[in-house]
């Protein structure tokens, strides 16, 4: 299997690569955000609690990601490898997602971590706001306060994967195709020495 984490703060560019990253190493997409968002729209109890602390900008409970990308891992048991976008996003959910890949006898092969300015990440989230629909998009204070969050709880997650020589930091302004191109390196690059 081979396992890929796309990192970086919020509107950094991880869903847009993600889309075009699935469709040419045919990994399974499992996003955190996109999981919830469905939860949401369903409104199971789960998508009603999280709703609480999306639309403030704060992080979900560390228990409730954990548990769905469980079942996540369990439900796609002939994956050829995962994609984890915009999880795991503390310490403990990296820590969690590292004792789930090992009883699976796999394990992270490379954290993809986008760098993108403050200044350009409210712009592209506001930006989307106009169309997405998204409650936690239109407000340019709960945007920095997702961004208060990712420099508190989040950019940790980094660290911790740097102990083990797994992170590789990707220029993630410029136009879609050059990061996607500058992605594609780091992986075909692994997978060469694998
Ligand atoms: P997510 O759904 O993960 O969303 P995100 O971080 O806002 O966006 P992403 O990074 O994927 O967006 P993209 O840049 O592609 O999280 C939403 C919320 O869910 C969190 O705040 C949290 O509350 C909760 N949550 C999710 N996972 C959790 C977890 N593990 N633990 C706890 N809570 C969790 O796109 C942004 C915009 O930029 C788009 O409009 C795009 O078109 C544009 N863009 C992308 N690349 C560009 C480029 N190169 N140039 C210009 N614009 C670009």
């Amino acid at each position: 299997m081979f396992n890929v984490i796309l990192f970086g703060p919020p509107g950094s560019g991880k869903g847009t690569q993600s889309e075009r990253l699935l469709a040419k190493y045919g990994l399974k997409h499992l996003s955190t955000g996109d999981l919830l968002r469905s939860e949401i729209a369903a409104q199971t109890p789960l998508g009603i609690e999280a709703k609480n602390f999306m639309d403030k900008g704060q992080l979900v409970p560390d228990e409730v990601v954990i548990g769905m990308i469980s079942s996540a891992l369990d439900n796609n048991p002939s994956a050829k490898g995962f994609l984890f976008d915009g999880f795991p996003r503390t310490e403990a959910q990296a820590e969690a997602l590292d004792k789930l890949l090992k009883l699976k006898n796999t394990e992270i092969n490379v954290v993809l971590a986008l760098q993108v300015s403050e200044e350009e990440l409210v712009k592209r989230l506001l930006n989307r706001g106009k169309t997405s629909g998204r409650s936690d998009d239109t407000n340019e204070n709960v945007i920095r306060a997702r961004i208060q969050e990712y420099q508190n709880k989040t950019s940790v997650v980094a660290d911790y994967y740097s102990r083990f020589g797994k992170v590789k930091n990707v220029q993630g302004e410029g136009s879609v195709e050059e990061i996607f191109i500058a992605l594609s390196a780091e992986i075909n690059a692994l997978q060469v020495t694998a």
